[in-house]
């Protein structure tokens, strides 16, 4: 925002300006350009082509130069399937739609067999790529994958971290994804992660927020829901059920799968999993998901886990979701479609295994002649040409993670964080780093009670083992010095009761030595001590400042309202840049390179960079000349090298 409404500021265009002036200007944060949506795109690509990507975790630039191609899919009788022209098969959202969610649940745990969902467009890339996977190439895939998929039980394909990222990162509106994606995919159901209480945060907030959030998320296109709380608190996880079940959505209530349930002594064993399961039954759910986010349940704890469940609650569906960081994942799968399992998590090949989810088509061979699942395999083999040339479009996410690490089972590190934190030991020079990282995050976790680790308890582990590592800290010197020490936000945030309550509760005197006096001891759920938010002010607010604001804007403020003024601000300066091909958002036009932009339907733009000019020494701004549907345009940005 801040160069284009300095480049179009009378003050700037006269020319006299002077060297504080941005400093002492701040309304040029707020100016709105009136220029038209071509200019703004063009202003983004100048800045991208001077200054190089800012999107945080990018290295370097795409490995494919252009999009991928779209592979065909044949019919039985070898003839190609037009599936832009030719409806998706029916699929099970058309019994969703007709019968609604109970008979829906009822039949899929008749079908004989075991269903899979895919989990390409959400867990997948935000396991793999750093959930840096925009709309622009999953709506290209989506009637591909109405017509390969038609079979599946649903797609995940919103919620977890791509709602905040979308905007965050990519500069998207994450209610455009999911309302493109359904008009796209009438036939297969849609899935979202929703995190109980926190909604897509990572925090608490108020009940009538999480409700207003679920009902437009319900209206905007997902069928079903996946709620978790990240310590299955089962207060927590209740107000996103009831929001689902006031929405009319698919209730999938969660119990979260922590470490290796077959370890002496583990904590959550076969004991604790029953005991939530009953209490998630007694709330009232169509389907009990099993989240195994580390990737820690072999495959013998998958046998004993559902067919336990399965034996106490024949009709109850169940739906299994694991990753594949310790390389078991497609064994553990197998065991549970065997189990007893309606329905488990698969991601296309190329997109699959390491922390991502077990590959499709491997659990397809796997299960073989055993069970049916009612997937085309050539189709999704076909699907998979798309997705391999994905990979080297978002080569530049991708932690460079080499081979199953079947260490997990003592770190218990989720799939997406695994990534993440190898990642940013990678930047440090990886070798000892990474190995005192595990180290210290399983330290951690002990310290802290042995909790359920995922979003945003994960963090709270991240965060605390981080802090072990800067400050040379043994788990015993955390004790030892912990009502002297300044810990991170996040730990006090968890001492505090902020994320909710641990099963077997607090370790002390640990708590009480950290917290002091500084903060409380919550013994309730969070969201009890938070007032209602004013939904309709909020909306008039948003109104003033934005303009053109609906429900999905407020929902988004809700959740995020620092990071959702920043992407208004972003849209204002560039507009919308979904738009642009992937390869133009991430990585600058060489010069001569052309791009094609479709703004809407029937509008293209054929862009081409001309020339980058010389430096202007006083004020650090270069020209840049483009050729805009065969027109000279010129774009001022300044240098910020
Ligand atoms: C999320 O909350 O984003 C997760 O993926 C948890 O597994
Ligand atoms: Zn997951």
């Amino acid at each position: 925002p801040f160069l284009l409404t300095l480049l179009t500021h009378p003050v700037f265009i006269g020319g006299d300006y002077w060297t504080t002036f941005i400093d002492d200007t701040p309304q040029l944060f707020e100016m709105v350009s009136s220029q038209n949506r071509a200019q703004k795109l063009l202003h983004y690509l100048a800045d991208l082509a001077v200054n190089g990507s800012s999107i945080k975790g990018q290295v370097g630039v795409p490995r494919l130069t252009k999009s991928p191609d779209i592979p065909h899919l044949y019919d039985a009788e070898g003839k190609k399937i037009n599936v832009l022209n030719t409806p998706p098969p029916t699929g099970w959202r058309q019994v969703l739609l007709e019968k609604g969610p109970e008979e829906f649940a009822r039949q899929i745990r008749q079908f004989q067999g075991t269903l899979l969902m895919d989990t390409t467009w959400r867990d997948a890339h935000q396991s793999l790529l750093a959930t840096r996977v925009r709309t622009y190439d999953l709506a290209a895939i989506a009637p591909t994958t109405a017509h390969a998929l038609s079979g599946a039980f649903a797609l995940e394909c919103w919620g977890g971290a791509t709602f905040d990222v979308a905007m965050r990162f990519l500069h998207e509106d994450p209610w455009d994804r999911l309302r493109t994606l359904r008009k796209l995919v009438p036939n297969i159901p849609f899935q979202m992660l929703l995190r109980g209480a926190n909604g897509v945060a990572y925090s608490s907030l108020p009940d009538n927020a999480i409700d207003h959030f679920v009902k437009q998320a319900k209206d905007n296109g997902v069928d079903i829901f996946r709620v978790f709380d990240a310590l299955n608190d089962l207060d927590q996880l209740k107000v996103g059920v009831d929001a689902v079940k006031k929405a009319g959505g698919v209730v999938e209530a969660t119990v979260c799968y922590s470490g290796d349930m077959l370890a002496k002594g583990k904590k959550y064993n076969l004991d604790y999993y029953l005991e939530v399961t009953d209490k998630i039954v007694q709330m009232g759910t169509h389907f009990l998901g099993i989240k195994d986010m580390a990737g820690t349940m072999k495959p013998a704890a998958a046998k004993l886990l559902i067919g336990s469940i399965r034996a106490k609650y024949p009709d109850l569906p169940i739906h299994v979701h694991t990753h594949d960081s310790a390389g078991t994942a497609v064994s553990s799968m197998t065991v549970a479609a065997l189990s007893g399992a309606d329905v488990v998590d698969v991601a296309i090949n190329s997109m699959s295994g390491l922390t991502a989810q077990p590959s499709i088509n491997a659990l397809l061979a796997s299960l073989d002649g055993e069970i049916n699942t009612g997937i085309n395999v050539q189709h999704v083999r076909d699907l998979d040409a798309y997705w391999a040339e994905m990979r080297l479009l978002y080569s530049c996410f991708g932690a460079d993670l080499k081979g199953p690490d079947p260490e997990v089972y003592q770190h218990e590190i989720p799939g997406g964080q695994l990534t993440n934190l190898l990642f940013q030991a990678q930047q440090l020079g990886l070798g000892e780093q990474w190995a005192e990282t595990k180290r210290a995050y399983r330290d951690a976790n002990y310290l802290l009670g042995d909790i359920v680790k995922v979003t945003p308890t994960s963090k709270v582990v991240g965060d605390l083992a981080q802090f072990m590592v800067t400050n040379k800290l043994t788990p015993d010197d955390v004790k030892r010095l912990a009502n002297s020490l300044d810990f991170p936000d996040s730990v006090m945030d968890f001492f505090e009761g902020l994320i909710g309550q641990p099963y077997g509760g607090f370790p002390e005197p640990l708590r009480s030595d950290i917290l002091r006096n500084k903060r409380r001891k919550l013994t309730c759920r969070p969201g009890l001590e938070l007032a209602p938010f004013e939904l309709s002010k909020i909306k008039e607010d948003l109104q003033t400042r934005f303009g053109d604001i609906d429900e999905c804007d407020v929902a988004s403020y809700n959740m995020y309202p620092k990071v959702y003024e920043d992407f208004q601000k972003i849209k204002e300066t560039y507009g919308d840049l979904s738009v642009l091909p992937t390869r133009s958002f991430l990585a600058p036009l060489v010069i001569d390179e052309e791009v094609e932009v479709t703004i809407e339907q029937g509008k293209n733009l054929i862009i081409k960079l001309q020339a980058i000019g010389d430096l202007h020494k006083a004020t650090g701004i270069r020209e840049v000349y483009f050729e805009l549907n065969g027109e000279m345009r010129k774009i001022r940005v300044v240098d910020r090298s």
